[in-house]
């Protein structure tokens, strides 16, 4: 009997959910817990931490998993890392499915940097106005760049800002073209900085940017440990069938 563990949180992730369901596998989507109301999913789900490499062990034993599918975003190397640990160290296969990088295409104006430091370090110049669309979490690295008015977007209202001169737009995404082009028009950007997500759920900030003539300071995304790596549903779930997983209903 299989059961199988998606690690969610991203576009991909609930596309997978709606193939796993539809093929009528046993499966658990599992949340970090970021969000206050993350999206319901067609999937039994799972909201919070495992308790590190140990943790997912004892969970992917107590629950019977069959097989993990790493669907996190890009940027959750902590979550990957620890996948790759606990699956090798339970014998269970794994595999990865993910988006490939953003690349410049003509008209981009990017500079890239390295993570997030790299990007506040290139902050470190007069006041310019910004479209910080990296989320919630690392605002805290960039209150060593105070001097810049920044428009963030984040997907719960904050409870206090660490940047003195900010106005934060609550919206989850996926995003549309010329609403982020009629955002950055708005609040009159002058510079963009963006994770290097890859996907289409955050591509829009990018095309706007191009139209608008504006750069992008473009945060590369961490390395993580060599597994088996998908770019389609379609892939996945065909590793699933050779894996024997009776995809039939
Ligand atoms: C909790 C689960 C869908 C999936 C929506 C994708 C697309 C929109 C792009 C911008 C960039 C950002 C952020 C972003 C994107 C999708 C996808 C994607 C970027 C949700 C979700 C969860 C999260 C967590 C959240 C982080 C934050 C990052 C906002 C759900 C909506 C900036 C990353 O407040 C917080 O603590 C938010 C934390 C991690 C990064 C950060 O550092 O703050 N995502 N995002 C997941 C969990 O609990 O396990 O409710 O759907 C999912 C999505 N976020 O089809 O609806 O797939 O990439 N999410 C980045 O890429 O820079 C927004 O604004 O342009
Ligand atoms: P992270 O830094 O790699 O992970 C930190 C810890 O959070 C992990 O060690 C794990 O805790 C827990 N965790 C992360 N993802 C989890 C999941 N799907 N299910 C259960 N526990 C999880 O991860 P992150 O960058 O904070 O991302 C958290 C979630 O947001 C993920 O679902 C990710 O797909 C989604 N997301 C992140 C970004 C981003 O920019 N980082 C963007 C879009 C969506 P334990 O060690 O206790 O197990």
């Amino acid at each position: 009997m299989s059961h199988l563990l998606i690690l969610g949180g991203t576009t991909e992730a609930n596309a997978l959910a709606r193939a796993v369901a539809e093929a009528g596998l046993e499966a658990t989507y599992s949340y970090a817990g970021r969000v206050h109301n993350p999206r319901p999913q067609p999937l039994p789900v799972r909201v919070g931490g495992f308790g590190g490499v140990e943790g997912l062990v004892r969970y992917l034993g107590a629950e019977g998993i069959t097989r993990v599918i790493d669907c996190t975003h890009p940027f959750a190397a902590q979550m990957s890392g620890n996948a790759v640990a606990a699956c090798a160290q339970a014998g269970i296969p794994l595999a990865a499915l993910t988006r490939p990088p953003w690349r410049a295409e003509p008209g981009d104006q990017w500079s890239h940097v390295p993570g997030i430091a790299a990007a506040v370090a290139a902050l470190s110049g007069p006041t310019r106005r910004v479209f910080l669309a990296v989320g919630r979490m690392h605002l805290q690295d960039f209150a060593s760049a105070p001097q810049h008015h920044y428009l963030l977007r984040l997907v719960d209202a904050p409870d206090a800002l660490p940047l003195p001169d900010a106005d934060a737009i609550i919206s989850r995404g996926p995003f549309t073209v010329a609403g982020d082009r009629a955002l950055m028009e708005q609040h009159r950007i002058d510079l963009v900085v963006s994770k290097n997500a890859g996907g289409h759920g955050a591509r829009a900030k990018l095309e706007a940017a191009r139209q608008l003539g504006l750069p992008v300071l473009m945060i590369d995304r961490p390395e993580l440990p060599p597994r088996r790596e998908f770019s389609t549903v379609a892939q996945v779930m065909g590793w699933l069938a050779d894996q024997g997983v009776n995809l039939g209903v």
